[in-house]
């Protein structure tokens, strides 16, 4: 879990944010996926997953993300496009606190598999062995 302010760059004409895989983030990216639109009060996420790991932008609005590895939870605010927060592998992560406009960005180690999912509390807990 770690969170990385990114050089903005850019001119006069507007800002740009350049992201590699490997460099800026620690694995291959295999997957990019954004979600929005996410009604008020509602939470996205509350998941863990046994392989993949995430790289989260807000690259538009914000949103807070809470993530726990079953010893202690951190809430990051995610307020600016040039911040992005590494979720790792088992590692409960729950995304909330949306703003109506907020597109958020991830980029994922794996190819989508619902399998690497674990979306029981409880057996995140006992994967980790708590
Ligand atoms: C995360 C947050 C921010 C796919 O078919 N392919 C995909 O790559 C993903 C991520 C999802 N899906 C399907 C699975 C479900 O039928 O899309 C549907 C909604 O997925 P989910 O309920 O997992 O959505 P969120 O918003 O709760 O969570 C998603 C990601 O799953 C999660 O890893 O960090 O966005």
């Amino acid at each position: 879990m770690s969170i990385t302010e990114h050089r903005i760059l850019g001119d006069h004409r507007g800002q740009l944010v350049a992201i590699e895989g490997q460099q800026d983030v620690p694995f291959e990216v295999k997957r990019v996926f954004f979600i929005y639109g996410t009604q008020p009060k509602v939470p996205r996420g509350q998941h863990s997953h046994h392989k993949t790991r995430q790289y989260l932008i807000a690259v538009n609005g914000s949103c807070k993300v809470t993530l726990d590895d079953g010893k202690q939870k951190i809430t990051y605010d995610l307020n600016h496009p040039n911040i992005g927060l590494l979720q790792d592998a088992l590692v409960w992560g729950t995304m909330h606190d949306f703003t109506s406009d907020c597109v958020l960005l991830v980029l994922a180690s794996e190819h989508y598999d619902e399998a690497d999912y674990i979306r029981n509390y409880d057996d995140f807990l006992k994967v980790l062995g708590v």
